[in-house]
């Protein structure tokens, strides 16, 4: 399905009236406004091919009817986000769920969407249909080398998918790690990951980043070969200058300091990118924003203050990716959600007075600080997320245009109500 720019100027002529007043509102509360648009503007996040269906648990999967059934209808599912909010002008695929069959023809789909191809995701938690060796007992960290080799062959041939279709990375996610104790040799279990993910780092083009993936537990339940950020940045630094962790938020164990974690990687250089979700127990892959809106804030600030520290490009030096499981909602509306819920944090992040900070930091002014970092999050920034969109050829609410033009439904009947994305 795709959405006419017509359309869109159509349905933001009606609210643009409201828009402006609570804009204009705004900016006299704010300073730099016009450089925060411009910052938003060019603030992008991927889309996983992997949440544009309706997710699951192990009770079950109620498809939500329209899902894309293939790569091509993925890629259209993430142009029309994009289309709506101009901020998801890329996508993420999952091997070997998206395999491009015609390297040109996805080339040119993703083109004509205004997409390009975020990080490659290599698939060693599975097993495939007609897969010689299992992974039941992993894959990288593997006691018998030839289930090593399998995985690492894998790994290599996403890369080279990757470089067809114009990807710049390769995320890593291992399932690898032990249900009980004694399973494992802890050691050897490292030593076999680091090796395997050598021979991995030494296929990847000059330009490319390998981000190392850690998470707390599941489906291993005792222990997990890349359980933490400290074993991910031991990897990381291990491997070499392209090689970083990768923080998903649903990856620690409850109440883990997130923002002080992204803080020291981003001093150590070795923050590499994120997977947005939101949780209130585990690894719950919700929607961004939807459980601990403050939390996502705090992560902004050390985000922004660390990137800026180091001046880095906050739109393109590190990898900005969603990765969230839609049960019950929308997929789109869900993305459509955490996206916003992301904008919303990098504003108020944005807003932050660095120096007043700083300030209230060396006189111990523990009040003021708090202070100054609660009133950038009690700022309702979302005309200034709007005005962003406006500007950019997207709509006011995208959600609400979403629903007026029926998407859903018109993906039913085009797809039909049985279909499944692939991978899930
Ligand atoms: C694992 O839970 C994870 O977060 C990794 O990023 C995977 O690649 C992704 O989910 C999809 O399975
Ligand atoms: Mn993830």
């Amino acid at each position: 399905m795709k959405l006419d720019d017509r359309i869109i100027a159509q349905h933001n002529q009606k609210s643009v009236d409201i828009h402006k007043s609570k804009f204009e509102f705004l900016i006299t509360q704010v300073d730099y406004s016009e450089s925060i648009i411009s910052k938003l503007i060019d603030f992008q996040i991927a889309i996983p091919s992997w949440a544009l269906g309706n997710g699951g648990t192990r009770f079950g999967r109620f498809a939500g009817g329209g899902e894309p059934r293939n790569l091509e209808e993925k890629i259209e599912d993430v142009g029309l986000m994009h289309k709506l909010n101009r901020s998801a002008n890329a996508i993420s695929l999952h091997i070997p769920w998206d395999i491009p069959k015609d390297y040109q023809a996805i080339r040119d789909l993703a083109k004509a969407h205004d997409l390009r191809f975020d990080a490659m995701n290599s698939n060693t938690f599975q097993d495939q249909k007609g897969q010689e060796k299992s992974y039941k007992y992993g894959s990288l960290q593997h006691v018998d080398t030839a289930v090593r080799k399998q995985a690492i062959d894998h790994n290599i041939e996403v890369i080279k998918h990757g470089i067809e279709l114009g990807s710049k990375s390769l995320t890593v996610w291992l399932a690898d790690g032990s249900c009980f104790p004694g399973q494992l040799n802890f050691r050897t279990a490292f030593q076999n990951t680091l090796e395997s993910l050598k021979e991995i780092y030494a296929a990847l083009p000059s330009d490319w980043k390998m981000f190392v993936e850690y998470k707390a537990y599941e489906p291993n339940f005792y222990s997990t070969t890349v359980g933490d950020w400290g074993q991910s940045l031991l990897y990381a630094s291990k491997l070499g200058p392209k090689a970083y962790t990768l923080v998903d938020l649903g990856h620690h164990l409850p109440n883990a300091n997130i923002e002080q974690i992204v803080s020291l990687l981003l001093m150590e250089g070795k923050l590499g990118g994120f997977h947005f979700n939101d949780s209130k127990y585990g690894d719950d892959d919700l929607t961004a924003g939807s459980i601990k809106p403050y939390q996502l804030f705090l992560i902004f600030n050390e985000l922004i203050e660390g990137m800026d520290d180091r001046k880095m490009n906050h739109a393109t030096d590190l990898g900005w990716m969603i990765d969230a499981s839609h049960n019950v909602k929308d997929p789109l509306e869900d993305l459509l959600q955490s996206v916003e819920a992301i904008m919303i944090a990098y504003t108020q992040a944005l807003l932050v007075d660095r120096k007043a900070l700083r300030e209230a930091q060396l006189k111990n002014d523990v009040a003021r600080a708090q202070e100054i970092l609660q009133d950038s999050f009690r700022t309702d920034v979302r005309p200034l997320v709007a005005e962003a969109r406006l500007r950019s050829g997207g709509a006011l609410n995208p959600i609400s245009l979403f629903r007026e033009l029926n998407v859903r439904a018109e993906l039913i009947r085009e797809r039909g109500m049985k279909t499944a994305a692939t991978g899930l």
